[in-house]
């Protein structure tokens, strides 16, 4: 089983993830962000990643703590959840439009974290969300994943299609990376023999 919870509390946030990275995409998102749960929910269903998410944070002061903090303990459930990655596909890379907008994501789950995030937002807000905040979630993401991530928005108008094209972008790149290799199944996909170093 390819599962894990991940709990993590501080003063400035109360969270709990979990996955199942062999699911359909159900979703149970509540962080009390509008924007935010419309993405979380669009990546589970894009990459058929069972993913509740319960977020109690610090609203008040903005937004800021409760989006790093999500993916954080994300990216720690993606990295648990995978063990020692056996059998995975490792790589993927995915064009991703969404109407005028176009996005590249390449991922390389390497255990190796890094990384690249090229898009421009032309708002600084998408409702009450941060755009800024969208940068700070895949950072947050990619290292405590473990995995090498290019993000890049080739071009693209509109603030709201610009960041679900990310979203949507690592939501299919997962669903391909993580995705089990029958033709080298049980193998970890790196000639040093092991991921992570
Ligand atoms: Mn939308």
């Amino acid at each position: 089983m390819r599962t894990a919870t991940i709990k993590r509390k501080t003063k400035e946030t109360d969270i709990e993830v979990s996955i199942d990275l062999d699911g359909t995409g159900v979703a149970k998102v509540a962080t009390g962000i509008g924007f935010f749960d419309h993405m979380l929910d669009l990546l589970a269903k894009h990459s058929r990643i069972d993913l509740t998410v319960k977020a109690v944070g610090d609203l008040h002061i903005d937004f800021h703590h409760t989006t790093e903090d999500v993916g954080i303990a994300l990216g720690q459930a993606v990295k648990q959840a995978l063990g020692n990655m056996a059998g995975i596909s490792r790589y993927a890379s995915i064009f991703m439009p969404m109407d005028e907008t176009l996005t590249r994501v390449v991922i390389d789950i390497s255990g190796r974290p890094f990384l690249v995030f090229k898009a421009d937002f032309p708002r600084d807000k998408i409702g009450e969300f941060d755009t800024e905040l969208v940068r700070e979630w895949f950072t947050a993401f990619a290292f405590n994943a473990g995995v090498t991530l290019h993000v890049e928005t080739l071009y693209g108008d509109n603030s709201h299609h610009i960041a679900e094209s990310c979203f949507k972008g690592l939501a299919r790149a997962l669903r391909a990376a993580v995705a089990i290799d029958p033709k080298a199944a049980g193998e970890v996909p790196s000639t040093k023999g092991q991921l992570g170093g």
